[in-house]
């Protein structure tokens, strides 16, 4: 997570409500694609009363920047909401970080969360997907991965929120884009993050409208979610804050394309067509199927546990 600082992109509520509601103006095609040929594959709820450690594990317990991250400030409130605590602990500040490595790591795919941001200054929420593979392969995110950072948002810059992306590492051939967007009254209740990650491009959302978009850095690999709070200079002083301060979380949802299934010809259009032509279809269905069992080998990997045969 750096701090680089990129072109600003002031973007008003009403305008969008007006565009979405009068002419239409904005693209079915810029919209998230849930609901019709994308199918939810991951998600959490957080209905329970712990976190759930088949999806999630702790991320880089002990020191991280200017503060301790340590199991504790990472509670459910048993009312559907995960809840990422910064707080005093004596001279200690601790946080929290999560991610979902060797749990549920994917590619491609549109990756949304709906938080409540913290609301005080000197630490960062963040919902992001790293790449265990950073630094490797340097000229090459698609195969190295790149860290997505879907959301990045500092209370001292109000309604400001940042999308980054960094690839190549973190040393001398580190490289980066990013965008800044400003949405009025995004440091009040609750906001949904999205990102739409294609083989070509990703797209990102705000409230489900487009707020950047980018051919650059685009990893083809499989990566994993992180939801974290930080602490350091980037975000104001520490001191300066209120604490316990929290990110509330409602979900986090993954969606993926399901392989395209053709339609079986009705009756008379079977009767149109040639034996040969019909032979075509039935290789293509067959070459489907294997298509639809080879991507659900990428699905998240049961634990022994939760087997069926496992009993
Ligand atoms: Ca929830």
């Amino acid at each position: 997570m750096r701090t680089h600082h990129t072109s600003s992109i002031v973007l008003a509520a009403g305008l969008w409500m007006l565009a979405s509601a009068g002419t239409g103006a904005v693209a079915t095609e810029d919209k998230p694609p849930v609901g019709k040929e994308y199918k939810l594959v991951w998600s959490d709820e957080f209905t329970g009363e712990e976190l759930d450690p088949g999806k999630w594990d702790y991320r880089q317990l002990g020191p991280r920047r200017d503060a301790v991250n340590v199991k504790e400030t990472v509670t459910l409130d048993g009312k559907g909401h995960l809840i990422l605590t910064t707080r005093r602990s004596g001279d200690q500040v601790q946080t929290a970080m999560i991610g979902t490595q060797d749990l549920f790591e994917t590619t491609f795919g549109y990756f949304e969360c709906r938080v409540k941001l913290q609301e005080q200054v000197g630490h960062w929420s963040a919902f992001w997907l790293q790449t265990p593979t950073m630094g490797q392969h340097i000229g090459d995110p698609a195969r190295a991965g790149t860290e997505i950072d879907i959301f990045e948002y500092l209370r001292r810059e109000g309604d400001l929120v940042h999308h980054n992306l960094h690839w190549d590492g973190y040393g001398e051939h580190h490289k980066h884009a990013g965008t800044d967007v400003r949405v009025p009254g995004l440091g009040q209740g609750w906001n949904t993050f999205g990102l739409l990650w294609t083989h070509t491009e990703y797209v990102f959302t705000i409230n489900g409208q487009e707020t950047w978009r980018t051919t650059r850095g685009v990893s083809q690999r499989d990566q994993y979610i992180i939801l974290s709070l930080e602490v350091g200079k980037w975000a104001g002083d520490i001191a300066d804050a209120t604490l316990p301060d929290h990110l509330y979380v409602d979900y986090v949802r993954v969606y993926q394309k399901a392989p395209a299934t053709p339609a079986k010809p009705d009756a008379q259009g079977r009767a149109r067509l040639t034996n040969r032509r019909e032979t075509a279809w039935r290789a293509r269905q067959e070459t489907r199927e294997e298509d639809v069992r080879t991507a659900n080998l990428s699905l998240p990997r049961l634990r022994d546990g939760d087997s069926p045969e496992a009993d």
